[in-house]
Order: structure tokens, then sequence, then C-alpha cells
């Protein structure tokens, strides 16, 4: 069942940001009934949908106006927005709120053994990720010649593989870069989850309702603060 009428937001099915986003949607009054099994959820005390799906789908389901809301790390965001750009497709949004949850950094770290004295030292070198419009951005940035080779998963093991000889993945207690025998050198974006909205204009009692929840998710961050 969808109704156009009803407000759809994109969260994370399951993943490091799941359970945080659920769980402010409830505190600002957002009553759900979440099916595990399902990627549709709904609200029974307001109009909203929730469309449960893979992070890496919530950027350009609001970019492309297929969902009003989506919660999703800067990261992502970032990283579909560049790439969305490079295909020509829209990759406007609209930021309503950054959360204090899901902060991590995008940093390049290198074997321990590796001689690192400065960004100077990744010229002529591979370096493994999963944000390849990032890494090649912060190259450019750099005036660096190294070359990204992308991998979905297991970014850490690739240089003890052969893959490659560095990599740029996200990083936040730093336990699993040690526990790989690599150094961060690099942070080359800082991230957070938020919240954002597509670009194209809502209905009016769409809007209205966000109008309505958005001092509530106001109110919820700054009692923690
Ligand atoms: O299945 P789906 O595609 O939805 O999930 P996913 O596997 O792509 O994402 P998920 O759930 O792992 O992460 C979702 C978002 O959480 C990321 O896009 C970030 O915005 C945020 N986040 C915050 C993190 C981390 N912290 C994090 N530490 N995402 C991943 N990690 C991983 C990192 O890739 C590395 O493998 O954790 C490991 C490093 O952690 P430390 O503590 O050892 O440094
Ligand atoms: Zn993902």
């Amino acid at each position: 069942m969808t109704d156009a009428k009803r407000l759809r937001i994109a969260v994370q099915k399951s993943g490091r940001l799941s359970e945080k986003s659920i769980s402010l949607l409830k505190a600002i009054g957002v009553k759900l009934a979440i099916q595990d099994r399902l990627l549709m959820a709904h609200s029974t005390n307001m109009p909203i949908d929730l469309m449960r799906v893979r992070d890496d789908d919530i950027p350009g389901l609001v970019m492309d106006g297929v969902v009003d809301l989506g919660f999703i790390g800067e990261n992502e965001l970032e990283e579909k927005m560049l790439e969305r750009k490079a295909a020509g497709k829209n990759y406007q949004y609209e930021v309503l709120r950054q959360l204090d949850y899901g902060g991590c950094r995008l940093s390049i770290a290198v074997p321990n053994e590796f001689q690192y004295n400065s960004v100077n030292s990744l010229a002529g070198k591979t370096v493994a990720t999963t944000y390849p419009y990032l890494l090649e951005r912060f190259f450019q940035d750099q005036n660096v010649d190294a070359s990204c080779v992308m991998l979905t998963g297991s970014v850490e093991v690739a240089p003890r593989a052969g893959l490659a000889d560095a990599i740029c993945d996200l990083v936040s207690t730093g336990a699993t870069l040690e526990a790989n025998g690599l150094k961060e050198e690099e942070v080359i974006f800082r991230s957070t989850a938020t919240l954002i909205q597509r670009p194209q204009p809502l209905s009016g009692e769409k809007q209205a309702l966000i109008d309505r929840l958005l001092p509530r998710i106001n109110g919820v961050m700054q009692a923690k603060e």
C-alpha cells in the first residue's frame, strides 16, 4: 500500500544507522509498527510511511523524489552526490538537520611499515576504497597522482592481499585499522548521520507535517547535548 498523501521517509533497513534513526522518530512521537522482513512500515498515528532500504539507495531515492525524507550518513550522501553529478543525474537535496549519531571519518591508512611523510608519499600508489569519488576529489585537490581501486567490502585487507598499497575507509575507534596492521594518515572527510529532504516541492500537508516534526527533532537533539 502506497499513498501519495503520506510522508515517505527512507531509513537504513539494518546497519549502524537503523536503530538510532528509528529511535529518533519514536522520540518525536511517530508510532511505528515495524515488521523486520518488510520493506515498508506504516505509522499508526501519523500519515508517515517508512521505506527500509540499503543506505546506498537512500541518496538517490531522495534526490529523485521517490521518498520525501531520508536518514543517511554524510559520507554516503556526498559520495552519491558526486557520482550522480558525474553521471548527469539530479544531485540536489536539502539538509534538514545534522544528527548526533553515526559519527566517523573517511581516512587514508597505510601499512605500518609504509614510510609515510606526506600525501605526496601516495604518488604512483594504489588506494582501495568504497568511496572512489570522495577519494578522487581528494587526490585532485591535493594534486597527487594516485589511483583508486574500488572494493565494496573488506577494504582493510586489501594491502595484505596485494590488491592495493593503501586504503581509504571509514574509521570510528581505529580498532579495525590497528587489527589489520594499518596506520591512519589523512582524514579526507568527517561525517555524521543527517536528515535530508527531496529537492522537489512537497504538498502543503506534507510540508506542514515536516515543519511540525523538525522542531521536535531539534528538541530531542538539544536535550541530549
Ligand atoms: O547494508 P547497508 O548497505 O545498508 O549497510 P553498510 O554496510 O553499507 O553500512 P553500515 O551499516 O556499516 O554503516 C552505515 C553508516 O554508518 C556509514 O555510511 C557511516 O555513515 C556510519 N558509520 C559510523 C560507520 C562507522 N561509523 C564505521 N566504523 N560505517 C562503517 N564503519 C566501519 C568501517 O567501514 C570499518 O570497517 O567500521 C569499521 C571501522 O570501525 P572502527 O571502530 O574499528 O574504527
Ligand atoms: Zn551500504
